[in-house]
């Protein structure tokens, strides 16, 4: 399995994130990248798409906001990471604000998302990560390709940030497929938080098919998000498909829902798989509450990998840094197990 990273990905190493009214350390660790790149003995390094193909998932706005943020919070006085307190969640929309204050909260839908110095960087190369990645899945013959992605990306909206995310990994990955000739792609999300970013932007495009299986937002982050009556908007209804599993979930319980969200695909007619991985359905997971354990993993991805479609495999949450490597190999091995 060809593995696609780039070192200026581990740069972004925001300082804290604000959690339950508490400033807690950052879970989204520059380490984790490291840790999963220790498992493979060959890394192959993104080419540059240039921003064209981000441009086809986000706002020109929102990406000039990235990549200036933090340059123009250094610019006002301030220290540290630029981190939003004033959040518009009426009657959003695109005014011209200039105080980066004001611009930190209008692209953001939480305060866990800090930006750095470097944040832009990392991003950019993580999206590059997938669309390299998506590149060599399409390849006739390949089939399948692993972009260790970090930061992740499924939080991430058109015009917004959140979840660790700031660019639509697999949304970029899912675009640039079409333009590869694909078309009827799907995009299949496993981390355990609900990949919201994701299914707002394609929720009113019947020609992308978004699932996902996670913790319940009854419960868990980002709450407002994948539920099971969210389908996809008019003229796309059936197109998003939110499989919402409850605390404690165990691989038996898990499976059978994969087994749904599998036959959901083909029956759709999906012609290329964008798969959002996170690692963070793992038993001792510190931030979530499913119980997948190391040697589940395999199972899962041998699953998958019966579908027989070309695969783009992209890294999104896991935050148990000790077992993340050993966890992901795991499933990128039973990925592999049928080439
Ligand atoms: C990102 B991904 C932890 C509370 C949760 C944000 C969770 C983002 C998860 N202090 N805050 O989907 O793995
Ligand atoms: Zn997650």
């Amino acid at each position: 399995m060809i593995v696609f990273f780039d070192f200026r990905q581990a740069l972004h190493a925001p300082v804290r994130e604000l959690h339950n009214g508490e400033w807690v350390a950052y879970n989204e660790v520059p380490e984790r990248a490291a840790c999963i790149s220790r498992h493979f003995s060959s890394i192959a390094g993104p080419e540059d798409h240039g921003m064209a193909p981000l441009l086809r998932v986000h706002d020109r706005d929102y990406v000039e906001f990235l990549r200036a943020a933090h340059g123009e919070w250094v610019a006002a006085g301030r220290a540290g990471d630029v981190i939003g307190y004033t959040f518009p969640v009426v009657q959003r929309r695109p005014l011209s604000l200039t105080r980066i204050d004001a611009k930190a909260g209008l692209y953001a839908f939480d305060a866990a998302t800090p930006i750095t110095a470097d944040t832009w960087s990392s991003a950019y190369w993580s999206a590059q990560t997938a669309l390299s990645a998506t590149g060599c899945a399409a390849k006739p013959g390949m089939g399948v390709a692993f972009g260790l992605c970090r930061p992740p990306g499924h939080h991430a909206g058109r015009n917004y940030m959140g979840g660790y995310c700031y660019l639509n990994n697999a949304a970029i990955a899912a675009r640039h497929a079409q333009g590869l000739g694909f078309s009827r792609v799907a995009v299949l999300d496993m981390d355990y938080h609900h990949g919201n970013g994701t299914q707002d932007i394609f929720y009113d495009d019947p020609d992308v098919f978004f699932v996902s299986i996670h913790g319940d937002p009854q419960k868990d982050y980002p709450f407002f998000w994948g539920h099971a009556d969210e389908q996809g908007g008019s003229g796309a209804v059936g197109s998003t498909l939110n499989i919402p599993l409850p605390h404690g979930t165990q691989i038996d319980k898990y499976r059978v829902a994969l087994d749904f969200a599998l036959r959901s695909i083909a029956n759709w007619g999906a012609d290329f798989l964008v798969l959002s991985f996170g690692a963070d359905t793992f038993e001792d997971d510190p931030i979530s509450n499913f119980r997948i354990r190391r040697e589940d993993f395999p199972v899962l991805s041998s699953d998958i990998s019966k579908l027989g479609l070309p695969t783009v495999i992209l890294m999104e949450g896991g935050y148990h840094v000790a077992a993340l490597g050993e966890n992901v190999a795991a499933f990128i091995q039973g990925f592999s197990n049928g080439e």
